[in-house]
């Protein structure tokens, strides 16, 4: 934490998910400060205002403003949430070079400002991105995180409840791999409460394993129905940007599916991917290592095989 011992964060990026976040935080109570940089600063002041006039309504006080890249210096987390978003029928992968050049350039700006905290990005590719920050930054991996697969795991919680009829609270699925078309549930480590999934579906013949299937291709694909029905999805990535914020500021040693560099994990190295990390202060105290079916294994070997292969296609 700062020397003030304020929860001290700073927004880059003012557009539809930056100020989900911010509104998510707010209507959370989750920290002291919050600073908003937007390339049109005009955006950001507007924002701040608006966000201000909610405060006599919010759980706790907040200092809401708008800022330039000196006030990074003392953050305790700077979110990047700027760059271009994915069009109807767009991949995320697509967006990499454009969002690449964006990133360099406002990492570089954090980072001239003395910042020496967290840095959290969620701009899309996310695996991507938070690769090209973490190269940019010359930071320490566990202090570069990307929202990775926080959101799908979310997804699939969700859509689990539902089928359940479980509290999403009570469900302890995970997705991992790329934020992207080759991330997967990792079904042989999935518990509902204290229970294996795989034994209530198969101890229930109200429950199939092909449900199980298309529960995962929803979720996978639900970034493509929110787009072609909304234009964008933000709200959703709002809340979990606000999670894993909680878990940071308020050191809680949580385990979240961000993306962070493996570091020898899963014998991968030298590039970012959503994996299970315990979360406190520090950023990334450890990932959690799980036992992998063979199919598992090569599914997160496919993504890592994606990932490696857009890392190498990334311009300079
Ligand atoms: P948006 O509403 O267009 O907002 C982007 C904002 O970034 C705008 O306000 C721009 O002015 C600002 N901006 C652009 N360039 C710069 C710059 N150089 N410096 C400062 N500000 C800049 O997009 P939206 O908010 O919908 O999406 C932002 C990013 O989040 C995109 O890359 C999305 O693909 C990504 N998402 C990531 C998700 C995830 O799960 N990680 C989920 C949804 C979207």
């Amino acid at each position: 934490m700062n020397n003030r011992d304020l929860r001290k964060v700073v927004l880059v990026g003012a557009g539809f998910v930056g100020m989900s976040y911010a509104f998510a935080l707010l209507n959370q109570g989750v920290v002291d400060e919050l600073t908003i940089i937007n390339r049109s600063k005009d955006k950001a002041l507007g924002e701040a205002m608006d966000l201000n006039h909610g405060l006599s309504y919010a759980p706790k006080d907040m200092k809401i403003k708008a800022g330039d890249y000196n006030d990074c210096k003392d953050a305790d987390l700077v979110v990047i949430t700027a760059g271009a978003s994915q069009k109807t029928g767009e991949t995320r992968l697509q967006l990499v070079n454009k969002n690449a050049k964006i990133i360099r350039q406002i990492v570089d700006q954090i980072m001239e400002s003395g910042f020496n905290g967290i840095l959290l990005v969620a701009s899309n590719p996310v695996d991507i991105m938070s690769y090209v920050a973490w190269k940019q930054s010359g930071l320490e991996s566990n202090k570069v995180i990307g929202s990775g697969t926080t959101l799908d795991t979310a997804r699939l919680q969700y859509e689990l409840s539902k089928y359940l009829d479980i509290s999403s609270k009570s469900i302890n699925a995970y997705i991992i791999g790329e934020h992207g078309d080759t991330e997967f549930p990792v079904w042989s480590n999935a518990y509902i409460g204290v229970k294996p999934l795989l034994d209530v579906i198969k101890e229930d013949e109200a429950y199939q394993y092909k449900d199980l299937e298309k529960i995962y291709t929803d979720v996978r694909d639900a970034a493509y129905q929110i787009i072609e029905k909304k234009k964008a999805t933000y709200l959703g990535i709002g809340m979990a940007l606000m999670r894993i914020t909680k878990a940071i500021v308020d050191n809680e040693n949580s385990i979240l599916t961000v993306s962070v560099n493996p570091n020898g994990e899963f014998s991968m190295n030298n590039l970012y991917i959503g994996l299970p990390v315990i979360i406190n202060r520090n950023g990334v105290r450890d990932v959690v290592s799980l036992n992998l079916t063979p199919r598992d294994k090569a599914l997160l070997r496919k993504s890592e095989f994606v990932l490696k292969e857009t890392i190498q296609s990334l311009e300079d």
